[in-house]
């Protein structure tokens, strides 16, 4: 009998963890070009509430992002991305802030082509 309840005891308590510590890491494609860039998306990252850390490769054009699940997911950090000016797998940057980006920044925008837009895309 005391087994059985050490054992209920045990299983709450993973339960209660795994309800805490939702950390989860991605990666996600993100456009973009020279070191500038790399900040630039990091910190747009890292700036969303709940991102623990934010590395973008220069050379394969991949975000890792470490996340806690319970604060946010990869749709907003992908918005958060976009609105500084870098096409990420689902959202587009907007014309306008894209072409404001110092030129060493232009990328090449057919090396991905995400299909929302982020202007038409509502928040939920
Ligand atoms: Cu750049």
């Amino acid at each position: 009998m005391k087994t059985k309840l050490f054992l209920l005891v045990i299983g709450l308590l993973i339960a209660a963890t795994g309800m805490f510590a939702q950390t989860t890491t991605e990666t996600i494609k993100v456009n973009g070009e020279c070191s500038m860039c790399k900040a630039r998306i990091e910190k747009a990252a890292l700036s969303v509430d709940g991102v623990l850390t934010a590395n973008w490769s220069i050379d394969r054009h991949i975000l890792t992002v470490k996340y806690d699940k319970s604060k946010t997911n990869s749709d907003q950090i992908q918005r958060a991305i976009a609105a500084v000016g870098h096409d990420t797998e689902k959202y587009r940057a907007d014309d306008e802030v894209y072409n404001n980006l110092p030129s060493c920044c232009h990328y090449d925008r057919s090396r991905l082509t995400p299909q929302m837009s982020l202007d038409r895309k509502h928040h939920h």
